[in-house]
């Protein structure tokens, strides 16, 4: 049956906003640009650190148990040691959507050279597409800007 709306999940990695060092703007602000949309409502926003085993648990918990169409990620995606979120969700997708990684790259690039230090991914778990998003505010809101025009009918698609 089709939706009015698909939901989404909102998932910010980050060590120091997990333990309340720092104030979640990324996650919050994505939110808002989401719910912006007629076509996707936010169903769950949460925080975990830098963990492949805990970015891992929340993905397959929202795709396989919550049935959520869209898990955007914020953060973990540099070049410092602990910066683990690819990985996690290398292990989790079933189909990788390279061409959703590279636009947000080429398109990144035309705005900052610094874009290129984004490891970054995009993938398909089932129903569930998860987009690996940068963690600065600007850099996540520029990144979701990109994949915004092709995103309902890339879920209209899977679901
Ligand atoms: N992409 C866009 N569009 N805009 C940005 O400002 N920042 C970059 C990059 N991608 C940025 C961006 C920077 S400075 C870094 S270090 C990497 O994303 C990785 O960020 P993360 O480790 O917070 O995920
Ligand atoms: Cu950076």
């Amino acid at each position: 049956p089709k939706q009015l709306f698909y939901q989404v999940g909102i998932l910010v990695v980050s060590d120091s906003c997990a333990s309340n060092e720092a104030t979640d703007k990324s996650g919050s602000n994505l939110k808002s640009l989401v719910n912006d949309q007629a076509f996707l409502s936010t169903v769950f926003h949460d925080i975990v650190p830098d963990s492949i085993p805990e970015i891992k648990k929340k993905l397959i918990e929202w795709s396989d148990s919550r049935n959520l169409s869209l898990i955007l990620t914020t953060g973990g995606t540099g070049f410092s040691p602990r910066d683990v979120t690819p990985e996690a969700t290398k292990e989790v997708i079933e189909k990788e959507a390279m061409s959703l990684t590279n636009t947000i790259l080429t398109e990144s690039m035309k705005i900052t050279k610094f874009a290129m230090l984004s490891r970054a991914i995009s993938g398909i778990r089932k129903k569930t597409l998860i987009i690996n998003l940068p963690g600065s505010k600007k850099g996540s809101q520029e990144a979701f800007e990109i994949v915004l025009p092709v995103l309902k009918h890339a879920l209209d698609l899977i679901n």
